[in-house]
Order: structure tokens, then C-alpha cells, then sequence
């Protein structure tokens, strides 16, 4: 590969001329507000959190501070290139873009007559976060009639268990998580993956006293900074969620005239409780019955509680249910009704956008398959395939599914199969673009103009090119546009730049002028405090919180799909044991944690995030490990009858004797005997709409044999 020679390490450079405003491009709640050193036209510098954006407040993560070695790296990709090895093995020659466009052309035109355009899948997800270059494919997707793509990888579980409650994805505004008495940190490990949420917790108990509880099933760094760190295990969240509110009714805590007024409580629901105790809760969740009891009361007591609830703990087979008990809480407790109190998990549902321009016509007939499914789908699964044609082409853009992926195994048999022609567009050489035909070089986000949103506050920012691109690398909005005129879709290759798709996407949705908006670099999209705590009713006909979701409705709300019998589910918040379950060939449970210095399968390339990452670690009770006649260092394999996956032991006392973490996405070359964690996860859909547990997985684990 060529290596980029006009752009030398960054900070080492002097200091200059201006520093303009941008947005983290990455798929993180926080959305971060960014000051920019820009040192020449090709050149940035130091990368900064903005003081001035109110959610930001000056604070980002440590990988993007670093972002001029991202940006600057000199394997970055410059050129097309097309395979001449075998796939994987990475032996490809450079070409022109008109070489590689008209091959994608050709290709896709073939496939197309032959097996009808549903067999070419355009593949995308969220490794950039803007909406012009992340959704762009759509509008050639939609114009062919390709096959659909139905996601599941990240947040179908969670929004669904969340939107079964209040009807609508939004909640109070974080930046008031500063002015409650109790901040419960739930299933999400924020000083990992989303910084700010500290920033704004710690306030509180700074200026006020206030508590911040933490619920994880490993003691996290998020854990460490707690005053109640509840530990509990893997999938058991509905017990302690239903458990809390058993003692909040018992107790007299829970607030009857907020029930009565904003929600379905029933006598039904409150009978249904009775058996869900503390002792009950206290054999599920590992917990004692003094924690649960503990934890009830502090937010029974201070019910300004503010519930900041994760994506971490619905990755699990019951995460929707899971999901749904957490967050009827701080309805049993009516946290709602005061300022500093209530609950949120993504701002997603308040964005208003009208896309459009950038998406194109939507409503095409063809057939959603399954993001998380792609191992199945490429193996020709008829039931994954929807009864339709092999898949035999991919487009893929801003993701990387040979890393991200579960059940690995069966995504990379899909990737060697010699009659798929897989295109990549990517920044890097990962190893999804290993398995292409056609690779094609990505710009980053301060080479390309978009806009941004991601759920964790409420601004939705512009981010604007700050410097040219090095080599060949071209944006997504250029590569969607080029191949729409190589197959035949030249109305959607839009003559509009991808700045004017922002303005003009702006303007649809009344976000008003984007030559205004810039200035700012924001549009303020918080909704009024008391339509975001639901103060006139939640978004149901009724008004009413439920505690008996309606499923069905949530599903139409969702736009999704049934993966269960919609009977599997239970009639209230509650408990289910639908975790993969542990036996005595495979005893343990494994979750699979972000790391803090990579975001999902990027910045594993970095300096500053391989240096703090190292090599693939497995936590583990040093119980266990005795048990086992393992010592901390140990090359360890890790197996079920997906696959296997050798780690290096690390002992560690904050995770519970049975429990093991793997923490973060490291690509499969880093493991000896090149398997990733993703070979150990399952793709079956989770209920009720689908999603992948990636924190659910039953493990066997023993001492490699060198
Ligand atoms: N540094 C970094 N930041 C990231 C990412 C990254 O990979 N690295 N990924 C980004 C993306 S795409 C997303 S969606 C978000 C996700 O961010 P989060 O919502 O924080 O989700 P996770 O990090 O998956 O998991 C959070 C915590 O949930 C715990 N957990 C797992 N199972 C359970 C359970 O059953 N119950 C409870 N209570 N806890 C459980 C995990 O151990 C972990 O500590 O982060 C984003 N930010
Ligand atoms: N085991 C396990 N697996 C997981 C998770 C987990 O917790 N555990 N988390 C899951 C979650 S929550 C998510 S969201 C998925 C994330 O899965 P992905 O979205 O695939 O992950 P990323 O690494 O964020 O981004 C993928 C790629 O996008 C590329 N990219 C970035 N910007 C651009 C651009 O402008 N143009 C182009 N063409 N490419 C670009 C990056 O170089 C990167 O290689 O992973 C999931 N996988
Ligand atoms: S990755 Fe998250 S915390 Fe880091 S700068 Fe981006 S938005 Fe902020
Ligand atoms: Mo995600």
C-alpha cells in the first residue's frame, strides 16, 4: 500500500493560524462539540472539547484529543484498489476511480439482470455519524429497489424496551442530570464510552451531595467513581428493576398520585409485584437483599432521581424487558415530575429531521435483511434471505462487519465466497476490506461538510470540511453519486454538494438557514423541559406510562418486526430467563465491553489506543482462575459451539466468580490463531424486534496449549 508522505506527524507542529468548530464524526452518545487546530490546508493539529457547548463543557475522550494521528496515519487508504490475491489475504494493485467505477458498474448491472437487483445489498452503518455521507446510500438503494437493510446491530433492543414505556424516545434533558439528588448510572459504562455523562453527574454531587449509583455486571471505571455500586449479574436487571419497585410499594415510597395521574398502574400490576421481593430478586441478581433494599430506598427517598439509562445492559436476550423494568422506575417513584429527575436514554426520538434529500424516496418493496444476520444471509439461510435471491454483491460503507459482526464464523465463510463481489469504501485497510474485490479510499470527517446527531443530548451540530483530503480519498456522497451513474439511477446522482444536502436537509426539516446555523455550529432541538418529562402525559392516546407495554404498538412505532410470538412476551415489567444458558460445557458468562481507547472496530490502528489497549485480555475472578489452575498472564482459549478464541488471563476482583469480560473490539490478528471475541457471540435475533446480545454468551474457558 502507498504511504502518505506529504503529511508528517502533526503534533509536533507549531501551533497556528485558526481553530475552527466541528463535531466528533463517531458513533458515541456524547456527539462532542470540537475546537480544531487547523494547521494548513491539508494539516490539523491539537483537537479540543469545546468549553462553550453546554454538554461538551470542555471534556472529550482521550482517543479523539489524539485525532490528528488518525487523520495524519500512514496507512491510511489514498487510492482504488482491486484485489489479486485471494480474499484476505491482502494482495491488491492500485487502479484509477474510473477503473474501479466502471467495475462496480459492470458488475452490478450483471448481478442485477441475473438474479434481480434485490441479490446487491448495500451495506452501511455508523462509523460516521453524519447523516449526508452515513444515509446516502439509501437514495441509491431505494432508486434500484436493492435489498433493504433491517437495524439491529446497535439500538433495536434498547429503544424498543424504552418506547414500550413512554412512547417516545426522549427523556430529560442530561444536561439536568447537574441538578438531581440521585444519578442512577444504569447498563452503560460512561467514563468509557461516553465521557460527558461524568462530567455532569459528578456536578451534581459536587454542588449538591447528590448520589451516583452505578448498575454494571463488572466493576467499571464508572463503577469506581460510585457511592452505591450494585453488581449484579449478566441479564438479571429485571429482577432488581422489579424488585426495587415491590419495596417502593411495600415501603410506601412509590408516589400513588403520579401513578394514578400518569400511568396504567392496575391492582393487577401491583399483585404481580407482590411476589417479585427482595429475596427473590436476591437469587437472580447475586445481590444482597440489604443492597436492593438500599438502593430502593435512596431513589424512594430522593425521587429528583435522574435514571441515565445504557445500550451496554440490553444487549442481552431480555434487554428489551430489561430495558423496559429499569425504566419503570422513575415512573413508580414520579422522578418525572421534578426538575433534576426523571429518566433518558437517547434524544433520538426529538430530531424532527426531514432526510429526504439525502435518502431519497423511501418506501421501496424490497425485502430488510438482517444487519446483524450477515453470516446467515451470506450463506444462503432461506429464512434470513426472506425467500428472495442469494445475495451476491455488497457496497459497504462505514462499517466494518468482519470485526463487528456475531457469529463470526459464518460471516467470514460469507466474505470467502468467490462469487461475492464485495465493494468497501473504508479509510483503512480493516479486515472486512481485506475480504473486497474493489477497495475505495474514504475521506475523514474534517475533509468532507455534514451534520450530526447521535442520542445523548439535545443539539444537533454541523461539522464543515476543514482540510483537503489526502491522495484519491473521496467522501461518501461523491462514491454514491459516481456509482448511481454507472448503473443506471443517474436521477439520484445529485449535482447538490454534500453541503448543500445539509442545507437543504435543514431547511425541510425548519432548522432554518444553514449559512445562520454555521455560525453557531448548532441547532437546539431540547424540547420544552416539561413536554420532555412528559408532564402532559407520556406518548401514548391515553397519556399513560405503562407498565403493561403494548408490544405491538411499540412495534409500529418502531417501524419494526416481530422475531418472537408476540405471546413470549410478558404481560408487566418483569424478569425473563432468556439468557443463553450456562451448562457444564459451557459454565461461564461472557460479555464483550467497548475499551476505552477504541470506538467499536476503530482507532485500533492509532498509536495512543494500541499502546493502552495492548494485546486481547479476559477478565476474570481469581476463584475461577484457582479452580481452573490458571495463573494471571495465562494464554487462555474461550470456546462454545460457535467457535473459539485465545485471550490472555487478567485477574481482576470487580467481576463475579462465573462472569468473564472481554473488553473491546480488537481486530481477529490480534488474537493468536486469528478468531475475535464475534466468534463467540449469537446472531438469533433477540425479542422481541431483533438485535444481537453481544454481552450474552455461554463460554467454556481453559489453558491454551502452546
Ligand atoms: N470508548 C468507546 N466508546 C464507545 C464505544 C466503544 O466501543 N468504545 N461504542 C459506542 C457505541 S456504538 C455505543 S452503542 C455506546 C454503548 O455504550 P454503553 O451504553 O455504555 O454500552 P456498553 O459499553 O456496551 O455497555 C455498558 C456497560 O454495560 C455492562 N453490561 C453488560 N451486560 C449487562 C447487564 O446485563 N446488566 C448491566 N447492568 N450491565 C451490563 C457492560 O459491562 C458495560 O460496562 O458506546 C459508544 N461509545
Ligand atoms: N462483541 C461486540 N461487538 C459489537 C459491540 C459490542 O459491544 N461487542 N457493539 C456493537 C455496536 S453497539 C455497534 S454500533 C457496532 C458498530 O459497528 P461499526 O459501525 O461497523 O463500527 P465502527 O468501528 O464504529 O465503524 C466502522 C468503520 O467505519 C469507517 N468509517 C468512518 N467514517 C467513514 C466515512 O466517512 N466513510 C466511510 N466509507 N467509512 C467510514 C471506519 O474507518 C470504521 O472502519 O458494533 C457492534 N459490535
Ligand atoms: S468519541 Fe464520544 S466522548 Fe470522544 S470526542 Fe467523540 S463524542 Fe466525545
Ligand atoms: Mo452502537
Amino acid at each position: 500500500m502507498e504511504q502518505i508522505t506529504e503529511s508528517p506527524h502533526l503534533m509536533n507542529k507549531p501551533a497556528l493560524a485558526r481553530t475552527a468548530r466541528s463535531v466528533c464524526p463517531h458513533d458515541c452518545p456524547s456527539t462532542c462539540a470540537l475546537d480544531i487546530e487547523i494547521v494548513d490546508d491539508r494539516t490539523i493539529g491539537r483537537v479540543r472539547g469545546a468549553k462553550d457547548d453546554p454538554y461538551t463543557a470542555g471534556v472529550i475522550c482521550e482517543k479523539v484529543a489524539r485525532y490528528a494521528e488518525r487523520v495524519h496515519h500512514p496507512d491510511r487508504l489514498l487510492y482504488p484498489m482491486r484485489r489479486i490475491g485471494k480474499k484476505g489475504e491482502g494482495a491488491f494493485e492500485r487502479i484509477s476511480w474510473d477503473e474501479a467505477l466502471d467495475e462496480i458498474g459492470r458488475r452490478f448491472l450483471e448481478i442485477e439482470a441475473e438474479y434481480g437487483a434485490e441479490a446487491i445489498w448495500p451495506y452501511n452503518y455508523a462509523g460516521t455519524m453524519g447523516h449526508v455521507q452515513r444515509d446516502g446510500l439509501d437514495r441509491l438503494r431505494h432508486a434500484k429497489g436493492y435489498s433493504n437493510k433491517y437495524d439491529t446491530i446497535c439500538v433495536m433492543i434498547s429503544w424498543s424496551g424504552y418506547i414500550a414505556g413512554t412512547g417516545m424516545l426522549t427523556g430529560v434533558n442530561p444536561e439536568q442530570m447537574a441538578e438531581s439528588d440521585c444519578v442512577v448510572i444504569w447498563g452503560t459504562n460512561p467514563v468509557n464510552t461516553q465521557i460527558n455523562v461524568m462530567t455532569h453527574a459528578v456536578r451534581a454531587r459536587r454542588e449538591r451531595g447528590a448520589k451516583i449509583v452505578v448498575v454494571d455486571i463488572y466493576r467499571t471505571a464508572t463503577m469506581e467513581q460510585a457511592d452505591m455500586a450494585l453488581l449484579i449479574r449478566p441479564g438479571s436487571d429485571g429482577a432488581l428493576a422489579c424488585a426495587v419497585m415491590h419495596v417502593l410499594l411495600r415501603d410506601g415510597l412509590a408516589d400513588r398520585a403520579y401513578l394514578a395521574s400518569h400511568t396504567d398502574f392496575s391492582a393487577d400490576f401491583e399483585a404481580h409485584l407482590a411476589s417479585r421481593t427482595p429475596q427473590w430478586a436476591a437469587e437472580i441478581t447475586g445481590l444482597s437483599v440489604e443492597e436492593i433494599e438500599g438502593f430502593a430506598h435512596l431513589v424512594g427517598e430522593n425521587p429528583k432521581s435522574y435514571f441515565r439509562l445504557g445500550y451496554g445492559f440490553t444487549r442481552q436476550r431480555n434487554g428489551a424487558t430489561n430495558m423496559h423494568a429499569a425504566l419503570s422506575i422513575p415512573a413508580m417513584i414520579g422522578a418525572w415530575k421534578h426538575r433534576g429527575g426523571g429518566a433518558f436514554h437517547s434524544n433520538s426520538g426529538a430530531w424532527g429531521l426531514e432526510k429526504s434529500a439525502i435518502t431519497g424516496k423511501q418506501g421501496s418493496a424490497a425485502r430488510a435483511l438482517d444487519f446483524s444476520r450477515i453470516g446467515a444471509i451470506l450463506n444462503g439461510d432461506a429464512e434470513a434471505l426472506k425467500g428472495g435471491p442469494p445475495v451476491k454483491a455488497l457496497l459497504i460503507q462505514n462499517t466494518n462487519p468482519m470485526v463487528v459482526t456475531p457469529d463470526h464464523d459464518l460471516t467470514r465463510k460469507g466474505f470467502e465466497r468467490d462469487d461475492l463481489f464485495t465493494v468497501v469504501h473504508e479509510q483503512f485497510m480493516t479486515e472486512t476490506a481485506m475480504m473486497a474485490d474493489i477497495v475505495l479510499p474514504a475521506t475523514m470527517f474534517v475533509e468532507h461538510n455534514d451534520y450530526y446527531t447521535r442520542g445523548g443530548h439535545t443539539r444537533v451540530l454541523y461539522g464543515p470540511k476543514l482540510i483537503d483530503a489526502p491522495g484519491e480519498a473521496r467522501p461518501n456522497h461523491f462514491v454514491i453519486n459516481e456509482i448511481a451513474k454507472c448503473v443506471g439511477a443517474e436521477t439520484v446522482a445529485t449535482e447538490k454538494t454534500d453541503r448543500e444536502l445539509v442545507a437543504e436537509t435543514f431547511l425541510r426539516s425548519d432548522y432554518g438557514d444553514l449559512d445562520e446555523i454555521e455560525k453557531v455550529g448548532f441547532v437546539d432541538r431540547a424540547l420544552p423541559d416539561e413536554k420532555a418529562r412528559f408532564a402532559d402525559g407520556f406518548a401514548w392516546p391515553d397519556g399513560k406510562y405503562r407498565f403493561a407495554p403494548d408490544w405491538e404498538a411499540a412495534r409500529i412505532k418502531r417501524g419494526a418486526q416481530w422475531t418472537c410470538d408476540p405471546a413470549q412476551m410478558p404481560r408487566f415489567a418483569d424478569y425473563v430467563d432468556w439468557n443463553e444458558p450456562v451448562s457444564d460445557d459451557a459454565p461461564f458468562r461472557l460479555t464483550t465491553s467497548p475499551a476505552r481507547t477504541f470506538l467499536n472496530s476503530t482507532f485500533i490502528e492509532t498509536p495512543g489506543s494500541k499502546k493502552r489497549e495492548g494485546e486481547p485480555k479476559l477478565l476474570m475472578h481469581a476463584q475461577d482462575a484457582a479452580q481452573l489452575n490458571l495463573e494471571d498472564g495465562a494464554a487462555v482459549t474461550i470456546g462454545n459451539h460457535r467457535g473459539s478464541v485465545e485471550l490472555t488471563l487478567k485477574l481482576f476482583v470487580g467481576v463475579r466468580p462465573g462472569v468473564v469480560v472481554a473488553e473491546g473490539l480488537h481486530p481477529h490478528k490480534a488474537h493468536r490463531k486469528g478468531r475475535g471475541i464475534n466468534t463467540l457471540i449469537g446472531s438469533d435475533p433477540v425479542p422481541p424486534f431483533g438485535g444481537a446480545a453481544f454481552h450474552d454468551a455461554a463460554v467454556w474457558i481453559k489453558a491454551s496449549q502452546s
